[in-house]
């Protein structure tokens, strides 16, 4: 199924679900910073994302620095927000 970006309204009322996720409009996805105890908790949160992603063969673009891990979600093959990012949040903030 082609995948497509999210009007406004349908990216406002996604938004609405996912409190700590904000839209960057220059880089047409969603962002959320991680601050975890140490490194090791960090890992084991990206470890668990990185089986998610890959189940659903979406994945982030991250970064990291000690405990911290931040999270854009956009999706490539529609150019900017897509429901598989709102998908992928979604599941991701069930375990953060
Ligand atoms: N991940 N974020 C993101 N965006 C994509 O478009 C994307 C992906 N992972 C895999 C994927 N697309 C594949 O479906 C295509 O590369 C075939």
């Amino acid at each position: 199924m082609a995948v497509r970006e999210l009007d406004a309204s349908e990216r406002e009322a996604a938004l609405a679900g996912l409190p700590g996720w904000s839209y960057d409009a220059e880089a047409r996805g969603i962002k959320r910073t991680f601050r975890f105890a140490d490194f090791a908790e960090a890992f084991g949160f990206m470890s668990r994302v990185a089986i998610l992603a890959e189940k659903a063969d979406h994945h982030p673009e991250w970064f990291n620095v000690y405990n911290r891990v931040e999270i854009l979600l956009t999706t490539h093959d529609a150019g900017g927000l897509s429901e598989r990012d709102i998908a992928l949040a979604t599941a991701i903030d069930r375990f953060a």
